[in-house]
């Protein structure tokens, strides 16, 4: 209970707050700790969302609209905790895009730099920037940014990838720009293959001139990264917290292959029971064969192929397999380590 002096204190600052507010001013005191914490306040939750749920959305959604009037006909994986504000994590966007047989999402650029992992389906393809490949389940595809892309879907059967974009930073920069294409499929001056011949082979073309910080190289086939996996869980121990991993490069600069999100693939071996991990960027991890579970502050998310799911920031989580499992996974880490903001414990 205040006392009436106490309570005098608290009306006469309410009076001088309101009178502050009408010029657009307010006390920092009042949400200094708030806004300055001891360790990562996040609005993001832990959240696993189950491929046998959205599969059958994805193919309601597919009879509602096609992908021609929706432009991208994608299901938004939406964070609980932020719901309404279109995004996975607090600085990043993710969703599930379904292009049926013979259908295209027309081409466009923008700022926002995105990520194609492919969950389902075989064979459709997309196009960047007059390149066109074919794309294969546990590929990693790359569209920078401000690069022409369509997709388009030339096999039989509907596709499915994982979507992620930096959406949300790029909003918070203030620094969309977006351009619709003349046409709705590009010109293609180069057939499937030739991106992967120039640049995916730890050579690169003699004149070669980087055009941005982006890899030059935007298909990572996933038979060799598992190939890669492979032939490292047999020669080496697992890390007692994220069993094999691997990070995607850009191949002519060793970076990350894109410089807002870094991509990464990891191997749990059969078994494995992995220790407490935690780090500040906020992860997004999808499912490509195996099954285990995560837990995250105790809570227990249980995954299996194609499933999606989110780590939060500086929350301790631990990662466990029963069958060998393949993990893809993105997060903010390269914007954080630019500005010497990451860390990491375990
Ligand atoms: O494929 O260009 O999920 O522009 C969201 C925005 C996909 C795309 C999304 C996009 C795209």
């Amino acid at each position: 209970m205040m006392n009436s002096t106490q309570q005098e204190v608290v009306a006469g600052r309410k009076v001088f707050y309101d009178k502050i507010g009408s010029a657009n001013c307010t006390p920092l005191w009042e949400v200094l700790h708030s806004l300055v914490t001891i360790v990562p306040n996040t609005p993001c939750l832990p959240y696993l969302w189950n491929w046998s749920t959205v599969w059958p959305w994805l193919q309601e959604a597919g009879q509602l609209i096609t992908a021609k009037e929706a432009e991208r006909r994608v299901l938004v994986l939406e964070n609980p905790g932020l719901r309404g504000r279109t995004r996975i994590t607090h600085s990043l966007y993710a969703g599930l895009q379904l292009i049926l047989p013979g259908e295209v999402a027309a081409a466009h650029r923008h700022s926002q730099s995105a990520l194609r992992f492919i969950m389902h389906g075989d064979g459709a393809y997309t196009a960047v920037d007059g390149e066109k490949v074919v794309m294969h389940p546990g590929d990693f595809v790359i569209t920078p940014s401000w690069t022409y892309h369509d997709h388009g879907n030339e096999s039989s059967e509907p596709m499915v990838w994982l979507d992620g974009l930096d959406l949300p930073i790029v909003e918070l920069l203030d620094a969309q720009f977006r351009q619709d294409g003349a046409d709705d499929m590009q010109h293609i001056a180069s057939a499937a293959n030739v991106n992967l011949a120039r640049f995916g082979n730890t050579m690169k073309p003699v004149q070669y001139k980087a055009r941005s910080k982006t890899s030059p190289l935007f298909w990572y086939p996933y038979d060799r990264t598992l190939e890669a996996l492979t032939i490292l869980s047999a020669h080496e121990d697992p890390h007692p917290c994220w069993g094999h991993k691997l990070q995607y490069t850009n191949p002519v600069t060793g970076d990350w292959a894109i410089p807002t999100m870094g991509t990464f693939m990891q191997l749990l071996p059969a078994g494995f029971e992995g220790k407490a991990y935690r780090s500040t960027d906020s992860t997004i991890f999808t499912v490509v064969e195996g099954s285990g579970t995560c837990t995250i502050n105790g809570q227990v998310l249980s995954f299996g192929p194609k499933d999606v799911f989110v780590c939060p920031s500086w929350m301790p989580y631990t990662l466990a397999a029963d069958t060998q499992a393949v993990l893809f996974s993105f997060s903010d880490r390269p914007v954080q380590q630019a500005l010497d903001l990451w860390r990491e414990s375990f």
